[in-house]
């Protein structure tokens, strides 16, 4: 896969060379792009921002850097189509099922931007030629899109074929499609079996594997409850009565 971050602050992007997405880069299976916005500009002060038409606080980023910084960047794009990721907290929310539509992509281009956002044309105009989507990573405000873009791409690396050391450890995860219907997942424990006077559950040494089960799904279930209780109002009953009878 392929991924391009258009970026003023590229300095922010350096934990990809770190762990899982560092590691996935180092062995070829992603190719990731670093850009500066500022590239782009050419006036004295590198201008990216202007104030806002119509009034009102802060700045918006100014369209032509990104429209000649997209246009750079996507210029090979040929039958490979990029999906253009947009942070922004107005945007669409980010969940397991959007980064598995991410990664069975070739190729995503992110346009992270600071101030109050980018001017509006750059995302119609590109609209019209790629797949655009608008991302908010949840419902609180950052003071730019680098962070989500962090979070979004090991998301989505760890999802591809041959990063993750075993296919099965996405396979229950919290959010993961059809996992343990839709509960979070439980605590978890490894040795030593007794630690500051606190045992680990006899059940996870009996080796029953049907009553680890059943304790898994009944710790995911007391864990939803408690944290989010949404999830449970959400759950379908016919997939926990499914989980059920598997145990
Ligand atoms: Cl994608 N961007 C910003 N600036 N704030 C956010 C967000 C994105 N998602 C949640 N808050």
């Amino acid at each position: 896969m392929r991924i391009d971050v258009i970026t003023i602050f590229p300095e922010y992007l350096e934990p990809l060379n770190v762990s899982l997405v560092g590691k996935a880069r180092a062995r070829g299976q992603l190719d990731v792009r670093i850009h500066n916005l500022r590239d782009w500009t050419h006036d004295r002060h590198n201008t990216v921002d202007d104030s806002p038409f119509g009034g009102g606080p802060g700045m918006v980023m100014k369209p032509e850097p990104w429209g000649e910084a997209l246009d750079a960047v996507t210029a090979e794009a040929g039958e490979q189509l990029p999906v253009l990721v947009v942070p922004t907290p107005s945007g669409l929310p980010f969940t397991q099922e959007l980064a598995v539509e991410l990664s069975e992509r070739p190729w995503l281009v992110f346009t992270p931007a600071r101030y109050e956002g980018i001017d509006r044309r750059v995302i119609e105009e590109y609209g019209d030629r790629f797949d655009v989507r608008e991302v908010s990573i949840g419902d609180y405000v950052l003071a730019g899109g680098e962070a989500p873009v962090l979070v979004i791409v090991e998301a989505v690396a760890r999802l591809l074929p041959g990063v993750l050391g075993n296919a099965e450890s996405h396979r229950d995860d919290s959010f993961a499609p059809g996992a343990m219907a839709d509960l979070l997942e439980g605590p978890v424990y490894t040795k030593p079996p007794v630690w500051r006077e606190r045992e680990v559950p006899e059940v996870l040494l009996s080796g029953h594997h049907g009553k680890v089960a059943r304790f898994r799904r009944d710790e995911a279930f007391r864990r939803t409850t408690a944290n989010r209780p949404d999830l449970i109002e959400r759950c379908d009953p016919a997939a926990l009565d499914k989980l059920d009878r598997k145990l």
